[in-house]
């Protein structure tokens, strides 16, 4: 797919459901009793690999994919069926590492797998806290990664010192939590997404956060919920950056969700200068919304570290697009977590971005940005990575030339109408 420069981008725009809250829902709403209904539900295709997976378990799921409303006929904890077939996750480490919390568990054997990029993320990160709850699951493979076969047992309580803030090790071990002998908590270094605690509170179960730790109790049963999905922040990133960069913009992006464990992003903006203004706002359960209004702006470097990583660690690819355009130089620091990510996306920004022109290099842990070289086109391989493939979109759109991006159809993964959204504006 082809980009060339573009300046005056105008409008509104309303992006695509949560990706994170979207596969929880899915989750939660198969373990409830009674009904769970999903408004606003993300039909990407990490999303439907979710529904799929619980479907082969027995849970019958409607999505009517015209309004976005998803109807989960929930079995209850131990009701699920033992799979007649291979759990096939795509592209989702989202469901490979949440669902396997919840196959520990069962009283069957399931083999979960996906496509050739999940076949090399780790997943000794689950297996060793999921194997001391008692949980029996090997690689299959001997790699540590999947297609990964998981005997459900009886599980355990423990206290787990997670060594990396994810939100996947934390909620497969809270979810494998819901049916241990005992107490079961989690302490990260630094506090990662918190949707599955906050859906848990609401779903009746429970749990409690005390800085970066939480604990969940035992469950007996979930109750169904309404859950409305609010739109996805890691999807609004392309529209934030591309309304701060590209000359004679104001893009106002309606319903996002803004939870703080996930508005990395915001802060990163008002650290550089940005014109952004938060409207609206508003809380459903726990998950805050707003519309968000972005207007061209001057920017400078930032130094982005730390506890803020977990915050926007899916942002960090448009970031660095942003950090390009900023005057100064621009440090991620703490951010390893890239390198295990669709693809090792602190190589491949670098290696696309260099291509352009920029001034960018990798480090251990993150990305060195010296930002004020204008970029030229280039041919970009996004590695099928649907965040590399959107954040060069938008670069492509403030490079002089022609940008061509391979594997482009990738963002079917998190936002299949990114292009025409983008189109629209
Ligand atoms: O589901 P997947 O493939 O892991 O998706 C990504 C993404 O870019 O969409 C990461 F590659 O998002 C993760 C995120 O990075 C989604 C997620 C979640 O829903 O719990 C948590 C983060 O991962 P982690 O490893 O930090 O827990």
């Amino acid at each position: 797919m082809l980009f060339t420069k573009k300046h005056n981008l105008q409008g509104e725009i309303t992006v695509p459901g949560d990706k994170s809250i979207s596969h929880r829902s899915i989750m939660l709403g198969a373990l409830a009793n009674g009904t769970t209904e999903v408004q606003g539900f993300l039909q990407g295709a990490d999303c439907l690999s979710s529904i799929a997976c619980f479907q082969k378990m027995g849970v019958e799921i409607e999505n009517n994919t015209a309004t976005n409303t998803v109807r989960i006929h929930g079995l209850g904890l131990r009701n699920l069926k033992a799979p007649q077939d291979v759990l096939d996750v795509g592209n989702s480490g989202t469901t490979t590492r949440l669902m396997s919390g919840i196959l520990a568990a069962q009283s069957f054997t399931s083999i979960v797998n996906g496509d050739a990029s999940i076949q090399k993320r780790p997943m000794k990160r689950i297996m060793t806290p999921l194997s001391l709850m008692g949980a029996d699951i090997t690689s299959i493979n001997g790699n540590d990664c999947a297609p990964l076969r998981i005997q459900g047992k009886t599980l355990h309580g423990i206290h787990y010192q997670s060594p990396v803030a994810s939100a996947q090790v934390k909620s497969a071990i809270l979810l494998a939590g819901l049916y241990a002998d005992g107490e079961t908590s989690v302490t990260e270094p630094y506090v990662s997404r918190n949707h599955t605690e906050l859906m848990f509170e609401s779903f009746g179960v429970n749990i409690r956060c005390n800085g970066t730790t939480a604990t969940v109790q035992p469950a007996s049963h979930l109750d169904a919920q309404q859950i409305h999905v609010p739109g996805d922040i890691s999807s609004a990133a392309y529209f934030i950056v591309a309304g701060l960069i590209t000359p004679d913009s104001c893009i106002t992006i309606k319903n996002v969700g803004i939870n703080p464990t996930r508005d990395g992003i915001l802060d990163v903006c008002k650290a550089m200068g940005a014109d952004i203004t938060l409207d609206n706002i508003r809380n459903h359960v726990g998950e805050p919304t707003a519309d968000i209004t972005v207007r061209t702006s001057s920017l400078k470097g930032t130094v982005i570290e730390g506890a803020l990583i977990p915050k926007l660690i899916d942002e960090l690819p448009i970031i660095a697009i942003l950090a390009c355009f900023a005057n100064g130089t621009t440090i991620i620091k703490d951010a390893q977590e890239l390198k295990v990510k669709e693809s090792n996306r602190i190589d491949v920004m670098v290696q696309n971005l260099s291509a352009m022109g920029a001034d960018i290099e990798a480090t251990e842990d993150g990305m060195i940005i010296r930002g004020g070289k204008a970029l030229h086109g280039a041919v970009i391989d996004s590695k099928l990575d649907h965040r590399i493939a959107m954040s060069f979109a938008i670069a492509g759109m403030n490079a002089e030339g022609t940008t061509e991006i391979q594997g482009a159809e990738c963002v079917n993964i998190s936002y299949p109408n990114f292009y025409q959204d983008l189109e629209r504006l």
